[in-house]
This record gives structure tokens, C-alpha cells and sequence, in this order.
């Protein structure tokens, strides 16, 4: 081995050679090990600071430009960050996977197993934590200063399994072994106070103070992720906050003799940070939660002005230098707490504060579910932050003041405006917080964005219409498509060149290839592999053999009862009877995968899993179906594994009721696959299906328009069970002990629910599914035309890159420009 490197060369370069020699030192020096005693654990976790450490350099440079430039940036504060498994997309984007897969081999290990050491950070619940891990792609790709804001939870979303059939959740102990990703900055660590009380008095020049005494401190420590873009020499920051304790325990508690309640206080303070609730749109209400966003807020803003301070004296061009974006309400809290900091901390007058407070913020909302708007009751937010509550009350009494100046005598107006919700106990709204506190407001989907303005939000749309944005999401092509799909992307690559890595509109060029018989051919040949590989996990995880050759019909997300998986499942059930009424029929085999977490105390999210798996056991085992349809429930759905499905999928299921999916992104993932769609005029659906073509996507089920007029008609489930054969006899068996080993009691409540209540109009589109499915089925056979509008459906999917996102907020909402690393600096301090 050569040994003259320099240790630049060591930690930056990416030859063969150099790569073995960075593994191996990194194996004896971090790692504590020697080869003969090293497991694969220790040569992953070798080859991950082998890799982080090109990432580290990209990131000093990043950040000596951001330093020197004093350029603007970005912080995106957000409650979840769903990251996915780290080494395979560092290496991706560094461009150095085979040149460390060659290493590897020559050190005798292979790569593909170093990879599957990895656990990865389950950082979120689903789409808004995941939407939050495509944006800091896109920025580190597109070269945009930003720094991603939120907290170290020690455990992350629950670990899925099943036990006959019914979820069972496991704790995520994913730190278990160590993170090699982070870097722990016991340097950068702030305070954060709760409860206690507000002094007001007058200092001796006759100025009026306010003082907030909390009863209590916890401390927030910063542990740095490096997120690296992608062919680009930029690398940006993830910084969590872990809590600790204030003291490593309370020495007066500890002298009066009390050991037990000091160190009681210092776990406390630590839970903080401690677990990620599993909830995914619903609110709960729990005093933990909002400690939770107090504090990782608290820490980013503090954070930020430190920086800040670093280059300037004063702190009246704040908003210039930083613009903060909200991912929904949950570090809405900011607002008070930026007003508490300049105010209270910084002297600074009210009027002066909140013009840069009402200049730096920018709001998100991902959702118009009134189940899943924050609102906090005042009593409880008074109990843990009263400082913040009378700062919003103080922003309120300001705001309502403008809004009767402007609508003078609308009490109506006025109060649907407050912050504070009347009506029942008291409570703050913090999506009005959100709104009054920013410069900007937007949804994530036109129709979403629509809603907003002209329902959930429509009064503050009628005074601040200027606010109002719409970004439609989008998802990372390198994680989805290079990164998930190599096979796919190959084949792109060889026909187009690999400029759509960048540029995802440039996947236009396989158009004309839609038309082309031999490519239509390498595609079948591509999909085909991929699904061989998705069976064979399907096969490993859930001892389930399906047929590569069948139509894998996909539908991977949360449950919920507004994303509708017993819309499918009944779906499935009246293929099912068709085939007992009729063995002989002829129906398109079909593999029906399922995968998704339900929300630990959502009872009927969980029910409707132990019934896919229920309908699964009866369907699987029956000899007239002789594997013509396979129902599977591929277990612990999270990044890892979308990975795995994503790419294999023929058909994607996206039959939300309309109005409630405020845009989906596993819609994107699946389409740019490959896949088409079975979809409602809901969320993004409506745009895939304008980019890709109404002939390329199968579109069924009512509009928001008409779910709205069904509702205010007064709807009736029931009557359509009576007026449907096929719907009763579904209705009758799913209750009769057919798919519940004669347990009638079982899938009675989601039974009842339907037939009384249907809030998510299942019943109401189950025509329009089932008719659509039957076209699904008929196109699927012929392979040509199925392959044609497949190719388009990736062709026309360039518009949904998370990169066109960013690009959007960029120019319409942030105004921050692509910055290009310098060299070093010697002027650098770190
Ligand atoms: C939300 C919505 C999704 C959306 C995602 C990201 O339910 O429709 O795609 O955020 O904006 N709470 C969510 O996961």
C-alpha cells in the first residue's frame, strides 16, 4: 500500500486504494478492533466514518463560504425527520459506490452486507417527516445554505411485527449501538426554561421589565447529521437537540439527603427528548408534546442567534440572514419565543421585534383533518410557558385590533380570527399563530392550497391574501429512483445519459421510447427483476410466495380511515366471491401488498390490519383462488422497506377520500417507479394525473364537490348495502365468522361503522373503484400498452422532484440564492 498520502487524501479522496487505508484505520482507531476479532457491525461502522468523512470535508467548506459570505439561509424547523438508512445514499451521492465496492471486495467483504448493518433513524411518522428528509436532499443538492432543525429522539417510531395478524409495536432502540452519522457538540448546548412565573417591574430608570422565572431548566445539546447533496462539493446541517439535565442532579436536593428525588428530576428533564409520539395526524394534547416543541424550537432560535451574533452586533436584520420555515404547527410555538428572546432578552422594543418575528417566519400546513390542528388549552400553556402566554395574548390583542379596525362590528369575523378558540375550555389555535406570525403561508397541493384559502383558512386569506402560496411537494429522485431502483435508473441512464439525476424533467426524453418495442422490452425485463427481489422478501418476511408474473398491486402508507385500505379490501373480497361463485373465471392474478404502521391506540386502524391479514389466511388457503390472488402484509413499513417496494410495484393504490389526503408522496414515489395509479381527485393525485395523462392513470370515486353535496344531502350507507348484491354479501361475510375463524364479534365494529356511519364515504366510491379495478385488470394483459403508459408514467414525472419543490420556495416564498463552496480559507475559524 502506498503510504504517502497526505491527510487530505486520507479523508477526501475516493481511490480504491485510498478507501482501504481510510476502512482500516478507521476500524483499529474508531472501532477499537483488529481484523480477526471484527464483526460485520464493526466493518459497517468502519466504512461509515470512512464515508462521513468526505462529507465532512464538503461540509467545511460549505460552511467557511456560508461564514465568510454571510450569506442568507434557510432553517427548517420540524418535529420529524424520517431519514432512511444513511451509508447507500452517501454513497450515491458522493459518487463513490463502486469505487468502495471494489475496496470492500479486495478487503474480502461484501458491500451489500455492510449495508444491511445499518439501522435506520425513524425520525417521523410518515409523509411530513419523510417530506422533511427529501428537502434537505434537495437543498444540500441544489447547493442552498440551510440548516435542518429538530430532536434526538433516543427512540424513534415504533419497531411494526405481527402476531396473528394483529400489530404488535417494539421500541426503536436505534442508537443502540451507536450512531456513526453524528457528531456530538457538548459546545453548542442552550437552556431552556418551564413553568415558574412572570415578574413585572420597574428598573430605576422607569422602564417597564418583564422577567420570566421558570421553575425549572433543561438543557439542549446539539448532535450534527451532515446531509451531503448529491455530485455537488456541499453539505449541509441536520442539527438535533438531545435534552439533559440542568445539573447532573440537584445538589441542595442531594445535600438535604434526598439522592432519589435529585436524580428522579434529572430523568425528568430527559425525557424530553426521550421518544417520538407515534401519532400520525391526530392530535393529542399531552403536556410532553409540547415540552417537546418548546424545546427543540427554543434551541433552534437561540441557535440561530448565536450564529447571527457571530457576524453582527445587533439583531435588527435578523430575517435578512435566516428565514425560518414551520413543517405545521409544531414549532409554531417559535413565534412567542422568538418575540420572548428579542423582547425580554435582547431589550429590544415590541413594535421592532415583531416586525423582524412577523419577517422571518414562514408556515407549512400539511393537513385540513380538524382532528390534527394543534391547539393547546390556555390553562396548560399558561402552567408550562406563561412568559409565551402572554406574549400570544399580547399578539392577539394587537391582531384583533387590526381586524376590527378593518371589519368594523364583524364580532363573528373576529373571533373566528382570535388565536384563542372560546368555545368549551380555552385554548390557543396554533395554526392562527402560525398565520399571523408569518410572512407566508402555503399548502402542499394545488387542490390542498385551494382548501386552505377558501375554507380552513379563509379568513385570514381574506386579510392577507398576499401571504398565501401553494408548493406542490415533492420526493428525491436520488433516494427513490437512483438509490432504490439501480436497475431502472441503468436503464434510463443508458438511454437518456444521467443528466435526470439533476434534472428530473430531462426523464421527457423516453417519450419517444414509449414507442419503442425493444425498450419496452428492457423495461419488462427490468420490472421483472425488481419484482423477483420483492419476492423474495415478501417470501422472508412473511413466509408468503407470490408470482412475479402477477399484477403487484401496491398500497404502502399509514393506516388511516381516510387513506382507505378497506376500500381495497373490499375490493379484493368481491374478486375473492367472483371466483367462488365461478372458479373457473377469468381473472388477471393479482398480488395485493400491503404495508403500513397504524397509530399504537388507534383501534381501528389496527382492526383493519388484523382484517387484511384475516381476508389474507382465507384467501392464500383457498384451492378454487389456487394463487390466481395473493394478499400479503409486508411488515415495519419504513424507509428500508419502501425502498424494497416502491420499485416493484405495477399498480399504486392512492384512493384516499377526496379532500382529505392534503397531497401523498408515496403517490410520486410509486409513479416515478413506474407504477400507474388507481387514484381519487385528491391531494397531488390531481397533478400526476394532469403530468402523466388521464389515459395513463385510472381515476375513479367522488369529487371534494361531491362529497361535500353527498354529506350535506345526508348520506346513507346503508341503502347502498341493500341496493348492492355484491356489497351485501361482502358486508354479511366479513360479519358471519367467514374470515374470523367463526367469530362474529371481530370485524363488528368496522362493519357497523360502514354500514351507519362511513364517515370516509367508502361504501359511496365503491362502484367507481370496482369498475375502474376491472379496466385495471383488463389493461394489465395487454403487456405492450401496460409498459407503454408505464414508460410515460416515469417520462412525465420530473415535475414532482423534491428539487422543483425547493426551487419553488426558493424563488416564491424564502428568496435565497445557490451558493458554491470556496476552497479553505485560512481566515476560517471553526
Ligand atoms: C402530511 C399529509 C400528506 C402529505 C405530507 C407531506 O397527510 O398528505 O403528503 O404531510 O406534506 N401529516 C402528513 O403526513
Amino acid at each position: 500500500m502506498n503510504d504517502t498520502f497526505t491527510s487530505n487524501e486520507i479523508h477526501g479522496g475516493t481511490s480504491t486504494e485510498v478507501l482501504k487505508r481510510s476502512f482500516l484505520d478507521n476500524l483499529s482507531y474508531r472501532q477499537a478492533k483488529f481484523p480477526a476479532v471484527a464483526t460485520t457491525y464493526d466493518h459497517y461502522m468502519a466504512l461509515a466514518y470512512t464515508v462521513r468523512d468526505r462529507i465532512m470535508q464538503h461540509w467545511l467548506q460549505s460552511a467557511s463560504t456560508y461564514y465568510e459570505q454571510s450569506v442568507r439561509s434557510l432553517c427548517y424547523l420540524s418535529a420529524e425527520f424520517l431519514l432512511g438508512p444513511h451509508l447507500g445514499n452517501n454513497l450515491v451521492n458522493l459518487g463513490m459506490e463502486s469505487e468502495t465496492r471494489q475496496a470492500m471486495l479486495e478487503l474480502g467483504l461484501d458491500l451489500d452486507r455492510l449495508l444491511a448493518e445499518e439501522e435506520e433513524p425513524g425520525l417521523g411518522n410518515g409523509g411530513l417527516g419523510r417530506l422533511a428528509a427529501c428537502y434537505l436532499d434537495s437543498l444540500a443538492s441544489l447547493q442552498i445554505p440551510a440548516i435542518g432543525y429538530g430532536i434526538r429522539y433516543e427512540f424513534g417510531i415504533f419497531d411494526q411485527e405481527l402476531k396473528d395478524g394483529w400489530q404488535v409495536e417494539r421500541t426503536d432502540k436505534w442508537l443502540r449501538y451507536g450512531n456513526p452519522w453524528e457528531v456530538a457538540r457538548p459546545e453548542i448546548t442552550f437552556t431552556v426554561g418551564f413553568g415558574g412565573s412572570v415578574r413585572e417591574q420597574v428598573d430605576s430608570a422607569g422602564n417597564y421589565q418583564v422577567e420570566w422565572v421558570p421553575d425549572r431548566h433543561v438543557m439542549g445539546m446539539a448532535y450534527d447529521t451532515l446531509i451531503g447533496g448529491y455530485g455537488v462539493p456541499t453539505a449541509n446541517l441536520l442539527r438535533l437537540w438531545q435534552a439533559q439535565a440542568s445539573e447532573s442532579f440537584d445538589f441542595q436536593l442531594f445535600n438535604v439527603g434526598d439522592y432519589q428525588g435529585a436524580v428522579l428530576e434529572k430523568i425528568a428533564s430527559e425525557n424530553i427528548s426521550k421518544v417520538l409520539y407515534p401519532n400520525d395526524e391526530a392530535l393529542q394534547g399531552k403536556v410532553l408534546r409540547l415540552q417537546q416543541q418548546y424545546f427543540f424550537t427554543s434551541c433552534a432560535l437561540q441557535d440561530m442567534i448565536r450564529i447571527y451574533l457571530q457576524r453582527s452586533s445587533q439583531l435588527g436584520n435578523l430575517h435578512e440572514k435566516f428565514t425560518v420555515q414551520l413543517n405545521d404547527t409544531h414549532p409554531a410555538i417559535g413565534v412567542a419565543e422568538l418575540m420572548r428572546l428579542l423582547i425580554d432578552q435582547h431589550a429590544m422594543p415590541w413594535e421592532l421585534a415583531w416586525e423582524i418575528t412577523r419577517r422571518t417566519f414562514a408556515y407549512t400546513n400539511h393537513t385540513l383533518l380538524p382532528e390534527a390542528l394543534e391547539r393547546w388549552s390556555v390553562e396548560l400553556l399558561g402552567r408550562l410557558l406563561p412568559r409565551h402566554l402572554q406574549i400570544i395574548l399580547e399578539i392577539n390583542r394587537r391582531h384583533l385590533e387590526g381586524v376590527r379596525k378593518r371589519y368594523p362590528g364583524d364580532e363573528e369575523r373576529a373571533s373566528r380570527l382570535s388565536l384563542i378558540e372560546e368555545q368549551g375550555s380555552r385554548a390557543v389555535r396554533m395554526a392562527h399563530l402560525a398565520c399571523v406570525g408569518s410572512y407566508s403561508i402555503n399548502g402542499v397541493a394545488e387542490l390542498h392550497s385551494r382548501l386552505l384559502r377558501d375554507e380552513v383558512l379563509r379568513d385570514f386569506h381574506d386579510l392577507t391574501p398576499e401571504k398565501f402560496h401553494n408548493v406542490t411537494n415533492g420526493v428525491t429522485p436520488r433516494r427513490f429512483m437512483l438509490l432504490a431502483n439501480p436497475r431502472l435508473s441503468a436503464l434510463i441512464t443508458h438511454a437518456i445519459g444521467d443528466g435526470w439525476i439533476r434534472d428530473l424533467d430531462q426523464l421527457h426524453r423516453l417519450e419517444p421510447l414509449a414507442d419503442d418495442a425493444a425498450f419496452r422490452a428492457e423495461w419488462r425485463v427490468v420490472k421483472r427483476a425488481v419484482k423477483e427481489d420483492l419476492a423474495e422478501k415478501v417470501q422472508q418476511r412473511t413466509g408468503i410466495s407470490v408470482d412475479p408474473e402477477s399484477l403487484f398491486d401496491v398500497q404502502v402508507k399509514r393506516f388511516h380511515e381516510y387513506k382507505r385500505q378497506h376500500l381495497n379490501l373490499l375490493h379484493i373480497l368481491s374478486l375473492y366471491f367472483q371466483i367462488k361463485d365461478n372458479p373457473a373465471a377469468d381473472v388477471t392474478p393479482r398480488t395485493f401488498l400491503f404495508a403500513g404502521k397504524a397509530a399504537p391506540g388507534y383501534q381501528m386502524a389496527k382492526l383493519i390490519i388484523k382484517l387484511i391479514n384475516s381476508v389474507g389466511e382465507v384467501v392464500n388457503g383457498d384451492s378454487d383462488v389456487n394463487g390466481r390472488l395473493r394478499v400479503a402484509f409486508f411488515p415495519d413499513f419504513n424507509v428500508k422497506n419502501g425502498q424494497w417496494i416502491y420499485p416493484a410495484a405495477d399498480l399504486s393504490e392512492q384512493i384516499s377520500t377526496a379532500g382529505k389526503e392534503a397531497s401523498g408522496t408515496g403517490n410520486m414515489k410509486l409513479s416515478m417507479n413506474g407504477a400507474l395509479t388507481i387514484g381519487t381527485l385528491d391531494g397531488a393525485n390531481i397533478e400526476i394525473r394532469d403530468h402523466v395523462g388521464p389515459e395513463n392513470f385510472f381515476c375513479f370515486g367522488m369529487t371534494v364537490e361531491e362529497v361535500a353535496s353527498l354529506q350535506a344531502a345526508g348520506y346513507d350507507p346503508g341503502s347502498l348495502v341493500r341496493d348492492n348484491a355484491d356489497l351485501s354479501r361482502i358486508m354479511h361475510r366479513l360479519s358471519d365468522g367467514t374470515f374470523s375463524r367463526g367469530d362474529t364479534e371481530l370485524f363488528r365494529p368496522l362493519v357497523e361503522n360502514l354500514q351507519y356511519h362511513d364517515p370516509f364515504f367508502v361504501l359511496a366510491d365503491f362502484s367507481s373503484y370496482v369498475e375502474r379495478q376491472r379496466e385495471v385488470s383488463a389493461a394489465f394483459q395487454d403487456r405492450e400498452v401496460w409498459t407503454q403508459k408505464s414508460i410515460l408514467n416515469v417520462a412525465r414525472m420530473g415535475h414532482f422532484s423534491s428539487d422543483r419543490s425547493i426551487r419553488d420556495y426558493c424563488r416564491e416564498i424564502w428568496q435565497i440564492d445557490a451558493i458554491q463552496p470556496n476552497g479553505f480559507n485560512s481566515k476560517f475559524k471553526p
